[in-house]
């Protein structure tokens, strides 16, 4: 039992990114999962002293590591800033609404664009920075991709908040791929895009125009009592709140025309407060499309802004281009195929763009179920596991049974694996090969037992 688990641990420990796996080239990545790895290879990967390479640095690991082969290739990829790619005219779009909308007091553009900021940041950018407590659930390794103990795949592009304010600087957008572990359908890829931005008014800016001198003396921390300095504290979220809500109003008309229904829905997130998400209605459903809010002033304070008021918000590229194109799945994103890139290849970044889907070729469907084990398992293994293995083959993993044994206790998970090429027919063969090494890896990384 004790070597048992050890082995699992090995194994595990090798489904991650290892330096010395690194060299595996994609075109052997099925062989070496088809047949199971010989255990000094795989206590040699998983020695202590490897390190993560990536984008020119190295990061020691340890027992945080988790980032897998097929998260690894896309680092790097910068799909926002391939030119015509849609992603890239989204951006493109937005900047030059803003550029537009917002000019600085000597005509210059008042935001500022960074959209090559290094994916790889520090927990304390990712969380601490944004006041996410130490414990919060979004910290988890089953939703996070980490190089190390100290560092990761950032998960949103708010990571980069602090730095920036820190910086000095007052109105940004940040545009950037983020890494999230997560389920696996037509709406939803580890890797995915978001467009971040940072909005400070001082005192004057804020009241200027709208209230008399008395209201603005009221802010300002003198003789006041303390109950009509938080009135007024109250006064001046209120107008960055309407402010933020008009902006992404006025962008989203601008992207969208006038005849998109918006709807604004209260949530929670730990640096803003108060905090909104947008959602579009398309074809007949709520979808969100961002997250906002107005910036907790303990985070601007600590940024070194301590008399400046904001907002933020982080929407994401993928669902606004699927929405504005019509491109009905993820995916396609990633796909190099001409039949796709082609479409975009506008001349002027404002020009209407439908999107012709290419011919959808037929999906081979299998099915998996395991016993799961006692301890230890987590979905999102499973599903990172299977997108290691099938790649872009995979259109869809869905749950589609569960049960315990009355008599064993044990928990039994079967899964449905949509297989679908973007640009061909799969042979039921060629996909039997896939499926059959999610089996093997599936029993061998995670410890399940098969029923197959
Ligand atoms: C955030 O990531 C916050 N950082 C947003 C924010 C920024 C709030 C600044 C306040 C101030 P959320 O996890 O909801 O929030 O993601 C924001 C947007 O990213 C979503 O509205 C959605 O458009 C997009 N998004 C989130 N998860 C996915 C996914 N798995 N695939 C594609 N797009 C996604
Ligand atoms: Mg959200």
């Amino acid at each position: 039992m004790m070597v048992g688990s050890a082995l699992r641990q090995v194994t595990r420990a090798c489904f991650y990114l290892l330096s010395k796996a690194s060299h595996i080239s994609r075109g052997h990545q099925h062989q070496a999962w088809g047949s199971r790895p010989a255990a000094s290879e795989l206590a040699a990967q998983a020695a202590p002293g490897h390190v993560v390479e990536l984008l020119g640095k190295s990061y020691p690991q340890d027992d945080h590591t988790n980032l897998t082969q097929k998260v690894l290739s896309r680092v790097g990829r910068n799909l926002h800033n391939q030119q015509h790619h849609p992603l890239w005219l989204i951006k493109e779009r937005v900047k030059e609404h803003f550029y537009k909308q917002y000019v600085g007091r000597f005509g210059t553009p008042l935001f500022s664009v960074y959209d090559d900021l290094s994916p790889v940041v520090t927990t304390w950018q990712n969380f601490d920075s944004l006041l996410i407590p130490a414990h919060h659930p979004s910290r988890k390794k089953g939703d996070n991709y980490y190089l190390n103990r100290t560092h990761m795949l950032r998960a949103h592009t708010s990571a980069h908040q602090w730095d920036l304010l820190h910086a000095g600087l007052d109105a940004f957008l940040v545009v950037g791929d983020v890494y999230r572990r997560d389920q696996i359908d037509s709406q939803h890829y580890p890797v995915f895009h978001q467009l971040e931005a940072v909005r400070l008014f001082s005192k004057h800016e804020l009241f200027a125009g709208i209230k008399d001198g008395e209201s603005l003396q009221l802010f300002e921390q003198s003789s006041r009592s303390a109950h009509k300095q938080e009135t007024h504290t109250m006064e001046a979220m209120k107008l960055v709140e309407f402010d933020l809500k008009q902006t992404l109003t006025r962008l989203v008309r601008h992207l969208f025309g006038d005849g998109l229904e918006i709807r604004w829905v209260d949530c929670y997130f730990p640096f803003t407060h108060p905090s909104f998400e947008m959602e579009i209605n398309f074809h007949g459903e709520w979808l969100e499309v961002l997250g906002c809010g107005v910036m907790e002033q303990q985070l601007v304070n600590s940024a070194g802004a301590q008399d400046r008021i904001g907002w933020a918000f982080g929407l994401g590229l993928e669902r606004l281009a699927m929405i504005l194109y019509d491109i009905p799945d993820i995916r396609l994103f990633w796909s190099e195929d001409e039949r796709f890139l082609k479409q975009f290849h506008v001349s002027d970044i404002n020009q209407k763009v439908k999107f012709q889907p290419l011919s959808k070729y037929p999906a081979v469907i299998n099915d998996i179920s395991f016993w799961l084990p006692s301890e230890n398992y987590a979905e999102n293994d499973f599903y990172d596991l299977v997108r290691t293995i099938g790649g872009d083959l995979v259109e869809k993993v869905d749950l589609i049974d569960k049960f315990e044994h009355p008599k064993t206790h044990k928990t039994s998970h079967c899964y449905r694996i949509t297989y679908r090429h973007m640009e061909r027919t799969l042979s039921q063969r060629e996909v039997g090969q896939v499926h059959q090494a999610v089996q093997e890896a599936v029993v061998q990384l995670l410890g399940v037992e098969g029923r197959f």
